[in-house]
């Protein structure tokens, strides 16, 4: 019996312990260059649990080559029911081009080396650096930098809902960017976890008696 809660339990504390999921909102995409005009096209994706309210975050640019800020875009609305809320460019007329935009704001990211931030009133909730940073310039990310899209790709994270806080092993390139759609690392609901946990105390307090 032991055993087979062991057997039970083990998997899903590695795997939780190798797959950091973390309810706060994260950077979950970026589309920074597109292979005509950027205006209406640039897009930062963000991940959060359904019905948070944005209000009070902010996401910055920060230029790589000064770590000075290019952008200060203040948030609003909620998270919709997938999880997923598009934060779309402005095409020039109020309106943009990004499919399923849930906010429609005046920005253009710029090419790599530079550094998108999520903040929150208490400080930094998420941060993706993109590009090859020499020496003095600015990285603002997490771990070490994602790589830098190509015109036309975006910068996505693997598993919209995974933060290991290292940019280059969470985000990939896609060659065609997702807006609002993403694959999500699917996780035993973390009160499994506890249960088993008290399930294998149980037995070790019971083992202890008759043994
Ligand atoms: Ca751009
Ligand atoms: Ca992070
Ligand atoms: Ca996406």
């Amino acid at each position: 019996m032991f055993l087979q809660l062991l057997r039970i339990c083990l998997p899903t504390a590695v795997l939780l312990g190798a797959a950091p999921v973390k309810a706060m909102p994260l950077i979950s995409e970026i589309f920074y260059d597109a292979a005509g005009a950027d205006g209406g096209h640039v897009f930062v994706e963000i991940w959060g649990t359904a019905g948070t309210a944005l209000s009070g975050l902010v996401l910055e640019g920060v230029n790589g080559s000064n770590g000075s800020i290019t952008h200060t875009l203040a948030l609003s609305g909620t998270i919709p029911g997938d999880g997923l809320f598009v934060v779309a460019s402005d095409r020039g007329d109020g309106a943009s081009d990004v499919p399923e935009a849930d906010l429609v704001l005046a920005f253009d990211f710029q090419n790599g080396p530079d550094s998108v931030v999520l903040r929150g009133v208490d400080g930094v909730l998420d941060a993706v650096g993109y590009g090859v940073f020499g020496p003095g310039q600015v990285f603002a990310g997490e771990g070490f930098p994602a790589a830098d899209a190509a015109a036309g790709e975006s910068l996505a994270r693997h598993f919209a809902n995974r933060d290991t806080d290292h940019n280059a092993l969470d985000f990939g390139v896609l060659a065609a960017a997702t807006p609002g759609t993403a694959p999500l690392m699917l996780l035993p609901e973390p009160g499994s976890l506890v249960l088993c946990m008290a399930g294998l105390a149980g037995l070790a307090v019971f083992g202890r008696r008759v043994g």
